[in-house]
């Protein structure tokens, strides 16, 4: 995880500061309507980080987790989707736009998060607003990306603004793409109790309490990335 507000700063200034321009052709002033916004910028800049990873050679780059709470978590996930290298993504609390289901247009819906954030999607994602019927994709699709490499969502049972069901729910939705590469999800059947987290590939716990990242949260995410890269005891001691 890193400081978003390097790579673009969490105001819509129409994206004249932070890493956008450097990217526009000749002539372009603004990303156009199906290019990135803000959370797909500090997206980029966590693989960037990657990309230093990779060239330390104290680091193990196999073994690298994504994580990002809130706003971080929906750029976590986005991260651990467009890239491949990231071993095992976390996201915490990531709610509309990260893990929880669009379509089920609980706590906060499409129109809610792109009027207070409109630098955050791409412009097009504005045309779904209080339209989430119509939308082609929702985010399990997202979250299936990511397959069959290590995923926790982790959610807080007062948190309703992030939709702690429709997080889980789209965690049993991409499931389907897990199983096809023999790893494993979660079932809709699956009674979630609370502080009982589960670790399969795919981990989710729901937290007692409201939206933030606690000393509980961290210890599930310690515990899952050791459950998936195998660390040796060696290698725990060391850290
Ligand atoms: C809220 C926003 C959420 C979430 C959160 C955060 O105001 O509605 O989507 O991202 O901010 O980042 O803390």
């Amino acid at each position: 995880t890193i400081y978003y507000g390097d790579l673009d700063p969490d105001f819509h200034d129409g994206f004249q500061n932070g890493i956008h321009p450097l990217f526009y052709r000749d002539g372009q002033s603004h990303p156009l309507a199906n290019q990135w916004g803000s959370i797909a910028a500090w997206a980029w800049g966590l693989s960037r980080i990657l990309d230093y990873c990779e060239s330390d050679t104290e680091i193990d780059a196999q073994r690298v987790a994504v994580l990002g709470h809130s706003r971080l978590g929906k750029a976590a996930l986005w991260a651990g989707a467009v890239d491949e290298r990231f071993g095992l993504v976390i996201a915490n609390n990531s709610g509309c736009g990260g893990a929880a289901l669009s379509r089920r247009k609980f706590g906060e819906t499409l129109v809610d998060i792109n009027t207070r954030f409109p630098h955050w999607f791409c412009e097009n994602f504005k045309q779904y607003n209080d339209q989430e019927e119509k939308l082609p994709v929702d985010q399990h699709m997202l979250l299936a990306c990511i397959a069959p490499r290590p995923l926790y969502i982790a959610s807080a049972s007062e948190d309703w603004w992030a939709d702690p069901r429709g997080e889980f729910l789209s965690a049993v939705g991409a499931s389907p793409a897990y199983q096809l590469m023999d790893a494993s999800g979660l079932s809709p059947e699956m009674s979630i109790e609370i502080e009982k987290p589960v670790m399969h590939t795919i981990g989710y716990h729901l937290r007692q309490g409201v939206h933030e990242i606690t000393y509980y949260d961290w210890d599930q995410f310690l515990n899952f990335a050791k459950l998936h890269f195998h660390f040796s005891q060696r290698e725990l001691d060391h850290k």
